[in-house]
């Protein structure tokens, strides 16, 4: 019987061995791509998360468990395209022009995989152009902006004007966090929704995407 709990368990844990040994043996046993990502994979990173937002586990548990589900998720991939498995929703993340800073994007990218979302990272840097080009070339759903600093957070409302402009901003919603962002400051430049950390990120996605 595949051990599906296990494989919740050793995610939370951030056990990659067991993590891809499980999955490997329920693979082998016939278990669908979709029932091992649902009630292993994400079932084990919903917890991290809830974990996470308590403060009971920290950013080093969080990249852990994500570095397990990551690994599993490896040799479940192939399966997924074979099987037709559709992902949740396409999502572009990146941090805004002139900003280096990507723990705490990556963190976001790792939760909101670890949900079942696809996750298009165009890295650090990103400009408005990257993003509408995210939307219009790639089909992506949701534009996920991260900026620390205060001299770049103007790169989010560059990027949602430069959505409204390319006549693109019915096409994906637009969410906004990173440390000196604020709600009031996602409602001041018209963006969708606005996330504190990396496990309100996957709630937010969610419910700006009704998925
Ligand atoms: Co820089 N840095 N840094 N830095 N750095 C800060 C941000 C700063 C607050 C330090 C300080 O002065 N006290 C300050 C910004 C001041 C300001 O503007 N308010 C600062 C500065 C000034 C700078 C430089 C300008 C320093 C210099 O060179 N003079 C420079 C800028 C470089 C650039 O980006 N162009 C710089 C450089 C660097 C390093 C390269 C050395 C390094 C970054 C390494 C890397 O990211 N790969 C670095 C670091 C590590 C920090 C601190 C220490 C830590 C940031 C971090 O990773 N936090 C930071 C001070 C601090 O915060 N204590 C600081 C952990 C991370 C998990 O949290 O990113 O907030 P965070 O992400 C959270 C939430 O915010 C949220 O979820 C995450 C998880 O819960 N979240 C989202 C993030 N993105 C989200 C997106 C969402 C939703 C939620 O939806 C899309």
């Amino acid at each position: 019987m595949a051990d599906l709990q296990g494989l919740a368990d050793a995610v939370i844990r951030g056990d990659a061995k067991t993590a891809e040994a499980l999955t490997k043996a329920a693979i082998d046993e016939g278990v669908g791509a979709a029932d091992i990502v649902n009630s292993g994979l994400i079932a084990g990173m919903n917890v991290v998360g809830e974990k996470f937002k308590n403060n009971e586990f920290y950013v080093p548990e969080v990249l852990i468990a994500a570095r397990a589900m990551k690994t599993a998720m490896a040799l479940v991939k192939p399966l997924l395209a074979e099987q037709d498995v559709k992902p949740v929703a396409k999502v572009a993340i990146g941090t805004v022009k002139g900003d280096l800073h990507d723990i705490g994007k990556n963190l976001v990218a790792m939760m909101l995989e670890g949900a079942g979302f696809e996750v298009l990272d165009l890295g650090v840097d990103v400009s408005p152009d990257q993003f509408v080009a995210s939307v219009s070339n790639d089909g992506v759903q949701l534009v996920a902006m991260s900026a620390l600093l205060t001299t770049t957070m103007p790169g989010m409302k560059d990027t949602v004007e430069a959505l409204a402009e390319a006549g693109l901003r019915g096409k994906a919603k637009v969410m906004i966090g990173g440390a000196p962002v604020t709600q009031n400051y996602c409602d001041e430049i018209g963006a969708d929704g606005y996330a504190p950390d990396a496990a309100s990120a996957v709630d937010k996605a969610k419910e700006l995407l009704g998925v």
